[in-house]
């Protein structure tokens, strides 16, 4: 048992690690401490799961940056901290499985960057999103400028921060910020659901996904076109790309429906 068990639950269901973020009396805000216990946690989901689901015990999923500890931080400390908080998050990101975010409540500042480094998430009808950092003469340092500008445009996130405006779950999807509204008290069996059927799928191919397509997004169009190449080319050398294409050809294979049909 370590140290940061009380602040972040884990649970293995199935293939799908369940990773809670458990300071509801502080509405999950995010100290030191606190992201070594998710950093641990993703850790953990890396070794011995094929996706993972992260949400927040109590009402909210997660209030941001600790502001309490950050207030009392002098300038190179809270540097190391951002930079900690991006190595984290990378881990989340860009590692070997993908995740889920399932958002109830606030997903503010931090918690919303800490949604964003998530590949999917899901929003209970309660869920709202902010970034207060202009009223709280601070700025995003947990990749938000990053992850949130490329996720719902930098132009709209900037309309966040600079008047502090608070969208709801359905506003956001809209935006593009969250792929799922599901309603109250489902969210979580929701992400575990979605995280459950990801875990099906090849694992490199998942590995790809997460870590050819931010790195894509990031070339010119002709670098990217030859990446996509060598990535598509690798994956169809892997042994469960053999098989899992035998299986289709052989009709052991389930067929894509169209939405509704069966
Ligand atoms: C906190 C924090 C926090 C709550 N740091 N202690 N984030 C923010 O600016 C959001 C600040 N929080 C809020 O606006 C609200 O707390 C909530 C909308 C999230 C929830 O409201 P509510 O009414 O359910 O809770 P509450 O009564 O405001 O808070 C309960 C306790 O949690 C209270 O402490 P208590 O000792 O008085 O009980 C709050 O002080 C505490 N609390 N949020 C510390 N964030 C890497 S850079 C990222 C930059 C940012 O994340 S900026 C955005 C920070």
């Amino acid at each position: 048992m370590s140290e940061n068990d009380a602040l972040v639950t884990y649970e293995l269901r199935g293939k799908v690690a369940v990773i809670g973020l458990n300071r509801p009396a502080k509405r999950n805000a995010i100290s030191d401490r606190f992201v070594e216990a998710i950093n641990e946690a993703v850790l953990r989901a890396r070794a011995e799961a094929r996706a993972g689901v992260i949400h927040g015990h109590g009402k909210h999923f997660c209030a941001g940056l600790d502001l309490a500890e950050h207030s009392e931080k002098p300038l190179f400390e809270a540097v190391k901290g951002s930079r900690r908080w991006h190595t984290v998050f990378d881990h989340i990101e860009r590692g070997t499985i993908p995740f889920v975010a399932a958002i109830s409540g606030a997903a503010v500042g931090g918690g919303f960057e800490l949604a964003a480094s998530t590949h999917i998430r899901v929003a209970e009808d309660s869920a709202f999103f902010a970034l207060p950092e202009g009223s709280r003469g601070i700025f995003v340092g947990g990749g938000g400028s990053v992850r949130i500008a490329r996720l719902i445009g930098p132009a709209r996130m900037g309309d966040m921060m600079l008047t502090g405006r608070v969208l709801s779950a359905e506003a956001m999807e809209r935006w593009g910020g969250v792929s799922y509204v599901v309603p109250e008290g489902t969210v979580l069996e929701r992400g575990v659901e979605i995280a459950g059927q990801m875990a099906t799928n090849a694992e490199f191919t998942n590995y790809a996904i997460i870590n050819a397509l931010p790195r894509i997004a990031d070339m010119s169009s002709e670098d990217g076109l030859f990446a996509e190449s060598m990535v598509a080319s690798l994956a169809t050398m892997t042994d469960d790309a053999k098989e899992r294409l035998r299986d289709f050809l052989e009709k052991r294979a389930a067929k894509v429906k169209a939405p509704g049909d069966g």
